[in-house]
């Protein structure tokens, strides 16, 4: 882990310490490189690989689906065996511990509760001379839920992704989410998928799921939005199928940027900086301080901390590649930085956030005081964890119900309140040289003021 002072660095130099776009990463690993050439019998970039997968899936529906699933997920299936049948979705509440149902239960509700104060509300207004304008606020038909596996495979997501679904009123939330070589799922994934209120799951992973979900196929139904995060390929999947369905957004590894002062506890610091390095290789974990013995406590504490953790290999690397403790002049500096990083999660431990608060202008989520760690977040709190990275919280927003609905505009004039316009409309209709458009406000001109000036 680096430990640097600003005072040492450029403004450019800064930038680019702490702006790095995660889709820069879309470039495929060794391995990975090797698995595609024996695939495809030609080495292929990820997104040559993807596009090959969607438009087989788009032009072959099940027949690539499954085939794909064999080749990548080594998982022999049949069509009718692609959905999880309830039998074995109940089958998961055996095999799963009673207080882990209960823990999830419990998120649930309060996923639920912090969603439902997000309904937006549907509104209808009067203006001049009885005209009426108003604002439907309607839940998609039908979404897909991508759950990741390997060890990324999350129940808590599976809870973020739809029980907002559910709270904005998505007629049919499908999952889908890659097998286990035995075929078999992750019975907690399946228990928190029917806690959370998915209707249908298959068992399909990677760019075949997406193109399945966003195009259809004999058993996998089309769907109108695609949210969760996934691998490269998912993402470059999600990226191919934008424009024939919506996408939440392009995730990347997790990231958190804690701001803190002389204040905060290294070890609660060093502590948090850790839950999101064990996360991923590629993971983020960076702290902006105004107190330099605070930078080295931290670094200490992290050390020690790291030996003791059992994905200690992966958190170590994070730490290596983008581990950062930087010392700013003062705390004002560090909040400077912190919306240029643009962070998923913004921890602020300092003698007084919530005075800060105000100063956050680019964040995921924001965690204010000792109490407040980021995994509060990920599991219980309520706020959703599906959250904006690699500096995209500059205009990307956390997901919430909103994500899963559309507005319609509602307009509803009366033939005075159309009087009262028709001059402007024929005008700018004709600037635009639509006379077609011009016409439809002019036949109606007999009734709206007794003439007629038709053409
Ligand atoms: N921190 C992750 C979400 C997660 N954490 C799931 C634990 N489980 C999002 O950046
Ligand atoms: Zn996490």
């Amino acid at each position: 882990m680096r430990r640097i002072e600003t005072r040492d660095l450029t403004r450019l130099e800064l930038r680019s310490l702490l702006t790095k776009p995660s889709f820069d990463q879309l470039e495929l690993g060794e391995t990975a490189r090797r698995r595609v050439k024996e695939l495809f019998g030609e080495e292929l970039t990820a997104a040559q690989v993807v596009d090959r997968i969607v438009r087989e899936v788009r032009q072959q529906g099940d027949q690539a689906l499954l085939y794909y699933t064999r080749a990548i997920d080594g998982v022999d299936l049949s069509a009718a065996a692609l959905e999880v049948s309830e039998k074995e979705w109940q089958a998961a509440y055996e095999k799963i511990e009673a207080p882990v149902l209960a823990s999830l239960r419990k998120a649930v509700a309060n996923v639920r509760r912090y969603h439902e104060e997000q309904m937006p509300r549907s509104w209808l207004t009067y203006r001049e001379q009885g005209a009426m304008l108003g604002q439907n606020c309607l839940p998609l038909n039908r979404v897909g839920i991508y759950v990741p596996g390997g060890t990324a495979t999350y129940p808590s997501s599976v809870v973020m992704n739809a029980v907002p679904a559910v709270v904005a009123g998505v007629g049919e939330i499908i999952m889908v989410a890659p097998p286990a070589r035995d075929g078999s799922m992750n019975p907690y994934v399946l228990a928190a998928a029917k806690e959370a209120g998915v209707t249908r799951i298959f068992k399909a992973g990677g760019a075949q799921a997406i193109a399945a979900l966003a195009f259809g196929t004999e058993t996998v139904p089309q769907v109108d939005k695609i949210t969760g995060p996934g691998n490269i390929f998912v993402t470059l999947a999600k990226k191919a199928v934008y424009g024939y369905c919506d996408i939440d957004m392009l995730a990347g590894p997790s990231e958190i940027l804690i701001v803190a002062d002389g204040t905060a506890d290294p070890e609660y610091v060093a502590a948090d900086m850790l839950s999101q390095a064990e996360h991923d290789v590629l993971a983020s974990s960076i702290v902006i301080t105004d107190d330099a013995a605070l930078a080295d406590q931290v670094m200490l504490a992290a050390e020690r901390q790291l030996a003791r953790l059992p994905r200690q290999e992966i958190a170590q690397a994070a730490l290596a590649k983008n581990g950062l403790l930087l010392v700013a002049g003062d705390i004002m500096e560090a909040m400077e930085l912190a919306n240029l990083a643009a962070p998923e999660h913004l921890e602020i431990v300092t003698a007084e956030p919530f005075q800060l608060l105000p100063y956050v202008k680019n964040a995921g989520a924001v965690f204010l005081g000792p109490y407040s760690p980021e995994p509060l977040g990920d599991y219980l709190a309520g706020p959703n964890h599906v959250l904006p990275t690699g500096g995209t919280a500059r205009f990307y927003s956390v997901l919430n119900v909103e994500t899963f609905m559309k507005k319609t505009s509602i307009i509803a004039y009366t033939p005075e309140a159309l009087a009262g316009v028709s001059q402007d409309i024929i005008r700018l209709a004709e600037t635009e040289g639509l006379a077609a458009h011009a016409n439809a406000i002019r036949v109606r001109g007999e009734r709206l003021c007794g003439k007629s000036d038709r053409v």
